[in-house]
């Protein structure tokens, strides 16, 4: 596909030259959008951003770290990896009432979603689980769209968090299948993307995205979207990420990507995944409002709000409200694109033994209960 639009008014020529309606697109394909001159490129995805959703409503969710750092893996990113030395110190599982304080503070400065992190490989069916079950339906209760982002999970694990009311599972491919075994070696990429399929099964939304700025080749960035964009049903959240090169870790030392790398990559997923709200996630401490300005405009629909994200700064979630009141961006209300999650008893498995579902099915006999039976009648 030769892409040459000049851009002259032109949705119905974008669909054709774009062709909208299919799924799948090559690494070339996406590379050839994402190389195109930039001041077509932000007409071209600003157009496309218009075709699929409100350009004036951006989604805020706020991010809080309930377990920071002492993380197994070795994620060269990351200042929460045990084995690199960072600031970032090995902590407890926050309590509920501390998690409950911060949705509640969340909400009331116009997020519409909490996002729970965890320093975790991948989730234990032990009682810390159990406690984020708990965090999960508080929040839900609290009226805000729950996100979890706890490393690997099973199908049954994803299962309970649903059960439990979330909303969504952050779970990034963060590069190509390529690029990603330079930056990761304790797992693997089929691994992130049988996790991203767990929480699909589970009926939980499913965000997914990246991190351009580790030192990967434009052809990296563009395979990890033409991944995204061959799924069945893609993300329906895309973080784009810039790195923040954190003291301690091995990526210390790169270069800090620039506005207009982010402005390219978040134009180009909104290109190929149309559907998909696509996140101004870290790294915008380093992007001037101007340059946020042209993020919105090309296709971001959500960012992470407050002074914190995991570990590192975040612009003033009252910045960012005077921000979109200068743009006249509102903020989205939570459940605009879904339901709020009912909570299902079933979420108590293995939490309370009295109080879970008991096992039925009318009529039926087990043998052994019932010979057991026999003989404690006997025996009385
Ligand atoms: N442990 C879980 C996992 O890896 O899936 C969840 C937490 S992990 C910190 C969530 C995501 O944060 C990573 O997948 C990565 O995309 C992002 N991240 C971590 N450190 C980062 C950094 N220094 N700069 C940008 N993004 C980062
Ligand atoms: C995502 O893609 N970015 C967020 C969220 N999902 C969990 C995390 C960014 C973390 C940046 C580094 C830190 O603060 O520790
Ligand atoms: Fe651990 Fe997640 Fe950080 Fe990797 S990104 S070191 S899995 S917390």
């Amino acid at each position: 596909m030769k892409v040459e639009l000049n851009s002259v008014g032109a949705c119905q020529l974008l669909a054709e030259i774009y062709d909208m309606s299919r799924r799948t697109w090559s690494k070339e394909e996406i590379l050839e959008v994402y190389n195109r001159p930039l001041i077509n490129l932000i007409y071209d995805a600003a157009t496309v951003h218009r075709e699929h959703h409100n350009p004036d409503e951006v989604q805020v969710s706020t991010l809080l770290s309930i377990k920071t750092g002492g993380c197994p893996e070795d994620c060269g990113y990351c200042p929460q990896a045990a084995r690199y030395h960072t600031e970032v110190e090995n902590e407890e599982l926050l309590s509920l009432s501390h998690v409950k304080a911060q949705a509640l503070r969340a909400k009331s400065t116009g997020s519409s979603r909490l996002c729970l992190g965890a320093a975790w490989r991948n989730v234990k069916d032990d009682h810390e689980f159990d406690h984020v079950l708990e965090m999960v339906r508080t929040i839900n209760e609290v009226g805000l769209e729950v996100c979890c982002t706890l490393g690997m999970v099973t199908q049954r694990q994803a299962q309970r968090l649903a059960d439990a009311g979330l909303y969504a599972y952050n779970h990034n491919l963060d590069s190509s299948e390529e690029f990603y075994k330079e930056i990761i070696s304790t797992r693997g990429y089929e691994d992130r993307l049988e996790t991203i399929d767990n929480v699909r099964k589970a009926g939980v939304s499913v965000c997914s995205g990246g991190i351009i700025g580790m030192g990967e080749s434009d052809e990296d960035r563009c395979a990890m979207l033409a991944t995204y964009a061959a799924m069945e049903t893609p993300p329906e959240s895309i973080p784009v990420n810039a790195l923040v090169p954190v003291e301690g870790t091995p990526l210390e030392d790169q270069k800090l990507v620039s506005t207009w790398e982010m402005v390219r990559m978040i134009a180009t997923t909104r290109i190929v995944i149309p559907e998909s709200v696509v996140r101004l996630s870290a790294g915008r401490t380093q992007i001037s409002e101007e340059g946020q300005a042209l993020c919105f405009l090309v296709g971001a629909g959500s960012i992470f709000a407050g002074d914190k994200l995991l570990t590192t700064p975040n612009p003033d979630v009252n910045k960012d409200m005077e921000m979109f009141k200068v743009l006249g961006i509102t903020p989205m209300k939570p459940y605009k694109k879904g339901e709020q999650p009912a909570v299902n008893e079933r979420y108590r498995l293995n939490d309370d033994p009295e109080k879970r579902i008991k096992w039925s099915r009318p009529g039926h006999k087990i043998e052994r209960n019932e010979e057991k039976k026999e003989e404690g009648k006997v025996k009385s």
